[in-house]
C-alpha cells in the first residue's frame, strides 16, 4: 500500500527499472538486516567514543521499532525528526523505516515556522527532538509545535526529559548490544515480528524537505526502491567498499551526506560511518585523523574553511583519499587547490534532495574535475536543457535542466497545485538550475533560474524572506536577493521600499524574523532601503537588475 499524495513512477518506467535491477523490491529496514547478515560484527557507526556493530545497529533498530509500535505508532505514519549528527538520528530514522513510518527530516536550524508547516503537511504522529542542543531548547519547541498539529503528535525526546508528555527516546532503544543479556532466540523472534509488518517497497520510506522556491518547504517522499538504489549507485560511482570510512560532517537530514553516497551508501558495502558534530576543522580533523577516515562530503563554505585551517595548523589528514563537494557552486579556484592542499583526489557533486545526482569521475582529467560539476549516475536518468519555452537548445548552449529516472520522483509528496509547476505533464522535474553541456559529457552548473539564495549549501526561499519582510507595517514592498559572499557563496540582501516617513533598522529587521521563529539561516544579513524597486515589463520585481546593482557588496 501507498501513502495517500505520493506520486507514483508509471507503470512502464517502474517495469524498466526493475528489469534493470535498480529497484530491488526491498525494503530499507530488510536491507540493513541483509548488511547486518552480511557484515556481522565490523564497525558500521562511531560516535564519539560510541561503536555499533552492523549487528548491534539492526537490533537497536528492532528495539526502538517494536517500542514504536508499543507507543501506538503505525506502518503509513510520518513522523518528524529533528536530531543532530548522533548514533541516535540514524537508529531512529531506521527504525522508523523498518516498520513503514516514514521519518520527516527536519535540520536542526529549523524553527516553529518550518516545524509547524511540515508537522502538519505530513500529519505527524510523533515528534522526535534532542531536549535541548546548543543552548536552544528543542524539547520546549517540539511541544509548541504539537500542540497546535491537528492530531497531537507525541513528542519523544533524547535526553532526560523535561516536560510531562515527553518520552524518553534512549529507553525505547534499548542498551543491549552483542554483548548484553539479549538472547539470540529473542532477537530473531522480533526480527520475524518486524518482518511481518506489510511494508511496500514502492512506497515512501522518508520525506526529505525541499529548499523550496515557495513561501515554505516542500515534502519529498523518496520510496524504499528509489532512496537505496540513490545510495548503491552512488557508492558504486565513488568506488565505495568495505574500506570506505565515511565521515558524516553535514547534517546527516541533508540528502547529501545521508545517501550520496554518504551514511547508507557506506553501509551497502559495509563501510564505516564516522557521526561528525560539526564541520568544523576543530572537531572534524581530529576525528578523520583518530578514525583514519578516508572519504568525506561537504559544501564549498566547508571546503574552503578547511583548505585555510590545514594551512595554518597541525593536522594529519594523511587517511584522506577522496572529497565530496556539492551543494553550491565550487570556484575552479578552490578546486584545484583540494588534491594539491589536502593531498586527496576531488569528487564535485551536484545533487538535489529531489533526486537527480552528478558526479565527477575518477578517470575525468583534473581540469574537467575542477571546472564542471559531474555527469548522471544511472543510465536511465533522463537529462534535457531547454529554452524558456521547454525547447532543447543547441548542444553545448546553456539552458534549464529538466530530469526524470529511477530514483527521482515525478511529484512532491501532497504537492498539490505546485506540482503542475515544478513537473511537467510527463513528470520532468524542472531543477530550477541553468546548466550547459560539457563537451567531455559533464554538466556544468551555470546559473538558475529558480528565485533562492543558496547561503554555503542552504538554500532559502526568497519568497519565504519575503512574506516576513511583507509582516513589518513600515514595508511597502520588499525583495530578497543573493550577493555574492567570500566565505558563504551568497548570503541574503533585504531590498525594501518604505512607507513615507518610516525608516527600518536591521535590528528590526532581526527582530520580526526572531519573532517569526525561522531558521537562522533565512534571517537578511544585508538591508538595503530604497526609494523604489526595478520592475520588469509585466509588472514583477527586476531581481535581475537589483542583483546586478548589488554585486558589489
Ligand atoms: C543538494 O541538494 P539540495 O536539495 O539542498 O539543493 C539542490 C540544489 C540544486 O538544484 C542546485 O541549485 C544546487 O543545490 N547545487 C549546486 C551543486 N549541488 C547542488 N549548484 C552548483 N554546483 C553544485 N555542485 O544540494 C545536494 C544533494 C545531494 C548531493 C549533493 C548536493
Amino acid at each position: 500500500m501507498k501513502r495517500r499524495g505520493m506520486v507514483p513512477w508509471p507503470a512502464e518506467s517502474a517495469a524498466a527499472y526493475r528489469s534493470a535491477g535498480y529497484w530491488l523490491d526491498k525494503s530499507l529496514g530488510n536491507h540493513l538486516w541483509d548488511w547486518a547478515d552480511r557484515y556481522g560484527d565490523r564497525t558500521a557507526l562511531v560516535d564519539g567514543e560510541r561503536r555499533l556493530s552492523y549487528r548491534a545497529l539492526a537490533i537497536r533498530v528492532d528495539s526502538l521499532a517494536e517500542n514504536l509500535l508499543g507507543l501506538g505508532l503505525r506502518p503509513g505514519q510520518n513522523v518528524l525528526v529533528q536530531l543532530p549528527n548522533c548514533w541516535q538520528f540514524m537508529v531512529t530514522v531506521m527504525a522508523c523505516v523498518r516498520i513503514g513510518i516514514a521519518p520527516v527530516l527536519a535540520l536542526p536550524a529549523h524553527r516553529r515556522r518550518e516545524l509547524a508547516h511540515v508537522a502538519t503537511e505530513s500529519e505527524a504522529t510523533a515528534v522526535v527532538v534532542p531536549t535541548s542542543w546548543k543552548d536552544f531548547d528543542y524539547e520546549g519547541l517540539a511541544h509548541e509545535v504539537a500542540a497546535r498539529c491537528p492530531g497531537s503528535p507525541q513528542v519523544l525526546v533524547l535526553g532526560e526529559p523535561g516536560r510531562e508528555g515527553s518520552v524518553a527516546l534512549d529507553p525505547l532503544i534499548g542498551t543491549v548490544d552483542d554483548s548484553g543479556p539479549l538472547r539470540a532466540e529473542d532477537v530473531a523472534a522480533r526480527r520475524r515480528h518486524l518482518d511481518a509488518v506489510d511494508v511496500d517497497p514502492e512506497d515512501v520510506a522518508l520525506l526529505l524537505l525541499s529548499g523550496g522556491t515557495t513561501g515554505l518547504p516542500k515534502l519529498i517522499g523518496r520510496t524504499h526502491n528509489d532512496y537505496e538504489y540513490n545510495a548503491r549507485r552512488s557508492g558504486e560511482v565513488c568506488g565505495f567498499g568495505g574500506d570506505t570510512v565515511y565521515l558524516a560532517v553535514l547534517p546527516v537530514a541533508h540528502n547529501f551526506p545521508l545517501a550520496c553516497p554518504g551514511v547508507l551508501g557506506t553501509w551497502g558495502v559495509g563501510g564505516r560511518v564516522v557521526m561528525a558534530p560539526s564541520a568544523r576543522p576543530e572537531v572534524a580533523f581530529p576525528l578523520i585523523a583518530r578514525e583514519r577516515v578516508n572519504t568525506t562530503a561537504v559544501v564549498p563554505a566547508v571546503a574552503q574553511r578547511w583548505l585555510q585551517a590545514a594551512g595554518t595548523g597541525p593536522a594529519d589528514l594523511t587517511s584522506l583519499r577522496s572529497l565530496q563537494v556539492g551543494g553550491a557552486r565550487l570556484a575552479p579556484e578552490i578546486a584545484r587547490r583540494v588534491p594539491a592542499e589536502l593531498g586527496c583526489a576531488l569528487v564535485q557533486v551536484f545533487g538535489m534532495a529531489e533526486g537527480l545526482l552528478n558526479y565527477t569521475r575518477p578517470d575525468d582529467p583534473p581540469e574537467v574535475v575542477a571546472t564542471t560539476q559531474g555527469r548522471p549516475i544511472s543510465p536511465h536518468d533522463e537529462i534535457l536543457i531547454v529554452d524558456e519555452n521547454d525547447v532543447p537548445v543547441a548542444q553545448g548552449e546553456s539552458g534549464a535542466l529538466l530530469t526524470r529516472g529511477p530514483y527521482t520522483p515525478p511529484g512532491y509528496f501532497r504537492g498539490g497545485p505546485h506540482n503542475k509547476r515544478a513537473f511537467t505533464p510527463d513528470g520532468w522535474y524542472r531543477t530550477g538550475d541553468v546548466v550547459r553541456l560539457h563537451p567531455g559529457g559533464n554538466l556544468v552548473v551555470a546559473g538558475r533560474s529558480k528565485d533562492l539564495i543558496n547561503r554555503g549549501g542552504e538554500k532559502i526561499s526568497a519568497e519565504e524572506v519575503e512574506d516576513i519582510a511583507y509582516s513589518m507595517p513600515q514595508v511597502v514592498e520588499a525583495a530578497a536577493i543573493a550577493v555574492p559572499d567570500d566565505e558563504l557563496g551568497e548570503r541574503i540582501c533585504l531590498c525594501v521600499v518604505l512607507k513615507e516617513n518610516e525608516t527600518l533598522a536591521m535590528t528590526d529587521v532581526v527582530e520580526t524574523f526572531s519573532r517569526t521563529s525561522i531558521a537562522r539561516y533565512k534571517f537578511p544579513e544585508h538591508l538595503r532601503i530604497l526609494p523604489s524597486l526595478p520592475h520588469t515589463p509585466v509588472g514583477k520585481i527586476d531581481k535581475k537588475a537589483l542583483r546586478a546593482e548589488f554585486m558589489t557588496l
